[in-house]
C-alpha cells in the first residue's frame, strides 16, 4: 500500500499539484478562457477557409471540425509525467496541447492544402508540425498535427496562444477513434495480436484513402461539367437559411 499521499504512481496526480491548480483557480480558469477563445479563432479560420473554397473549387475540404480543452486532471498527469513543476505559468509554457482542434477532410491531399492555407496566415505562428501521414506511428496511427501560435486579443492586452490542430481524413478519424476506445480496455491477455490486427487495419485504410484520392483525381479529369446547364446550377444557390449563418 502507498503510505505517501503526496507520491504519485503513474496514472495519480499528486495532492501537492491539485492543491496548487485549486489555490490559483481564477487564474488557472483565466487562463482556459484564453486557449478557449483561441480555439474560437483558429476554428473560424478554418470555417473561412472552408466558405471561401466551397464557393472558389465547388467543394469543401472540411467535413467537420471538434475541439477540446484538456481536462485539468490530464494536464496535471502530463505535467508530472514531463516532470515538470506545477504552476499556472509553467503549465501555458510546457504543454501545447491544451487546447486541441481536430479537423476532419475528404482527402488526404485537403489535409495538406488546409494545413498550408492555415499557416500562410500571417496572425499564425507555427510552432512545429508532426506528419503521421508520411510517418505513421508503429501502431498505424495516421494524422497531421500543427501546434500554432494565435493572438488572443484580451481587454487590456494580446497575448499569443498554443493550439494543437490535428488534421486527418474521415477514414483516419474512424481508426483512431476506435483505436482510442480500444487503448483503454485493460488487461488484455493477446495485447501483441491486436495491436498487430489494430497496424493491419490502419494500413487497409491508408490503402482506401489513396484510393479513393485517385478516384477523385480521375474523376476531375473527365469532368464535363460545363455541360450541366446553367438553370441546375442557378437552382442550387444558396447562402445561409434563418437562424444558421
Ligand atoms: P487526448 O485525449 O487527445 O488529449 P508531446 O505533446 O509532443 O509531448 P504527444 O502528446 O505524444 O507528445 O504528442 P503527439 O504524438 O503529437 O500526440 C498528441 C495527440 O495526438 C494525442 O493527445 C492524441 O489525441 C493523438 N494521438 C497521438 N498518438 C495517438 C495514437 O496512437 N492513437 C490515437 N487514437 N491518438 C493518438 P493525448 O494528449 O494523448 O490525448
Amino acid at each position: 500500500m502507498n503510505e505517501n499521499k503526496n507520491i504519485p504512481g503513474a496514472n495519480q496526480i499528486s495532492t501537492e499539484a491539485a492543491m496548487t491548480i485549486l489555490n490559483n483557480t481564477l487564474e488557472f480558469q483565466s487562463l482556459m478562457v484564453k486557449y478557449s477563445c483561441a480555439i474560437r479563432e483558429v476554428k473560424t479560420k478554418l470555417e473561412v477557409l472552408n466558405d471561401d473554397l466551397r464557393i472558389k473549387n465547388g467543394r469543401t475540404p472540411i467535413e467537420s471540425i471538434s475541439y477540446r480543452i484538456k481536462k485539468p486532471a490530464s494536464i496535471l498527469k502530463k505535467m508530472q509525467k514531463k516532470g515538470c513543476a506545477i504552476s499556472v505559468a509553467s503549465i501555458q509554457n510546457t504543454l501545447n496541447d491544451i487546447a486541441g482542434i481536430r479537423v476532419v477532410c475528404s482527402f488526404i491531399d485537403d489535409i495538406y492544402s488546409v494545413a498550408q492555407m492555415l499557416a500562410y496566415q500571417d496572425d499564425i505562428t507555427v510552432i512545429e508540425t508532426k506528419d503521421y501521414i508520411k510517418n505513421p506511428k508503429e501502431n498505424g496511427y495516421r494524422s497531421y498535427h500543427m501546434i500554432v501560435e494565435i493572438p488572443v486579443f484580451l481587454s487590456d492586452k494580446k497575448e499569443p496562444m498554443r493550439v494543437e490542430v490535428q488534421i486527418r481524413t474521415i477514414a483516419m478519424d474512424f481508426w483512431a477513434s476506435l483505436e482510442h476506445q480500444l487503448k483503454y480496455k485493460q488487461e488484455i491477455k493477446n495485447e501483441k495480436e491486436i495491436v498487430e490486427k489494430l497496424r493491419h487495419c490502419a494500413n487497409i485504410i491508408s490503402t482506401v484513402d489513396n484510393e479513393m484520392q485517385n478516384i477523385r483525381r480521375e474523376i476531375e479529369e473527365n469532368s464535363t461539367d460545363e455541360e450541366s446547364s446553367l438553370f441546375e446550377k442557378f437552382e442550387k444557390l444558396s447562402f445561409g437559411n434563418w437562424g444558421n449563418l
